[in-house]
């Protein structure tokens, strides 16, 4: 097939998605379109079959900000006339899906079908505000297909949104391969206890509630010998850079910034931290997994579709810190169920959520969505 993607081409998860499942689909032989401002993080180089299409943006003095969904929408015809696209498959509702049913009705062909994947914050944070819930509506009703990343995203996107069209759950994936490397077995401290690793990696929004990670971590090291590794960037930064000076552990926390490949930095952790507000799937929480690598985790959203409480991880009410300090204090100081928990963290990763049981599903919406044209 030929598929065009557009996605945001930042660090944050749909981005990841987007670009991971994009390059597993040329590995299976379809031709793959990127569409986008940016090239995404993870395609830092172009693989046989994939392409990439920057989406130009311009000042212009008569306009006060720069009509990016009009300039995707055009990019997006070019493209799909160019590269004979038979899918347009966008990630996230604004401005991508809206600017796909404009792509398709520039190049006036029903042979375009666009899918649509829903992300989360497209439908629980911005799709939900007045200026653009008429859009993100139109946005889920006319896409020939539309997919979301957990069921959790499709209750609320029928809850919020009303619409009873079918709205198909294909979870996130990971590649096993790339989270290489064995589970430390459990080998008690005798001497001297060892340094304990404490990890987040998110971009830093509010809804990740990074003063809650800081916090957890305090109390993590104020029983034992910790440090934390932040991974990414964003908007809060500075909250928890001061929150770590604020709780004395500002010398125990080390800021890593924005990487490419989060699985070699995993390697170093003994515990993932996702305390978010809300979170429709959790990428990172899986990644985490993937690595072997229990969470501790709001208990909201698609969490518990990704962490099994008391299994791979332990889940906690958004904002409970005691519960969510005890439970890592618990699950670090106890290395055989950290152990335990770590294998089986690896193993659920790498069963439920392994790209080649996720991708087919993918393909099977293209394939379908073709058929009824
Ligand atoms: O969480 C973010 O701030 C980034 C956001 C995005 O749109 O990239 O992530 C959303 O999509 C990810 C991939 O499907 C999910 O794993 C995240 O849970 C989701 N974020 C939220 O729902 C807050």
């Amino acid at each position: 097939m030929r598929i065009g993607i557009a996605c945001y081409p930042t660090h944050g998860g749909s981005g990841v998605v987007a670009t991971e499942l994009g390059k597993h689909l040329a590995e299976r032989g379809h031709e793959v379109a990127f569409i986008s401002y940016a090239a995404p993080l993870r395609l830092a180089e172009l693989p046989p079959r994939v392409s990439f299409h920057e989406v130009e943006i311009e000042e212009y003095p008569l306009l006060k900000h720069f009509p990016y969904a009009l300039a995707l929408a055009s990019k997006m015809a070019e493209v799909a006339r160019m590269q004979r696209l038979q899918i347009l498959h966008v990630h996230y509702a604004i401005p991508f899906g809206a600017a796909a049913l404009l792509a398709k009705q520039i190049i006036g062909s029903s042979d375009l079908k666009v899918v649509t994947t829903l992300h989360g914050t497209d439908i629980t944070l911005v799709g939900n505000n007045a200026s653009f819930k008429p859009v993100t509506t139109l946005t889920i009703e006319k896409a020939d297909a539309v997919t979301v990343v957990s069921h959790f995203l499709q209750e609320e996107t029928r809850r919020q949104f009303g619409v009873t069209r079918k709205i198909n759950v294909i979870y996130n994936f990971i590649d096993p391969e790339l989270h290489e490397g064995g589970i430390s077995p459990c080998i008690p401290p005798r001497d001297s206890p060892q340094q304990v690793t404490l990890m987040h990696i998110s971009n830093f929004r509010p809804v990740k509630r990074i003063r809650d990670v800081i916090t957890i971590f305090a109390r993590v090291a104020a029983v034992m010998d910790a440090r934390l590794i932040l991974v990414g960037d964003g908007p809060d930064t500075s909250v928890a850079e001061q929150t770590a000076t604020e709780l004395g552990v500002g010398d125990r926390v080390t800021f890593l910034g924005v990487v490419e490949r989060v699985a070699p930095i995993l390697q170093a952790a003994d515990l993932f931290l996702l305390p978010s507000e809300t979170e429709s799937f959790g990428l990172a929480a899986l990644e985490a997994m993937a690595s072997g690598v229990p969470v501790v985790a709001s208990d909201v959203g698609g969490i518990p579709e990704v962490v099994e409480h008391g299994v791979t991880g332990y889940l906690a009410p958004v904002g409970d810190l005691d519960q969510m300090s005890s439970y890592s204090i618990e699950l670090l100081s106890n290395c055989s169920r950290k152990e335990a928990f770590a294998r089986a963290a690896k193993e659920r990763a790498a069963t439920v959520f392994n790209y080649r049981e996720i991708v087919p599903q993918y393909e099977a919406i293209y394939e379908r969505v073709l058929k009824y044209s």
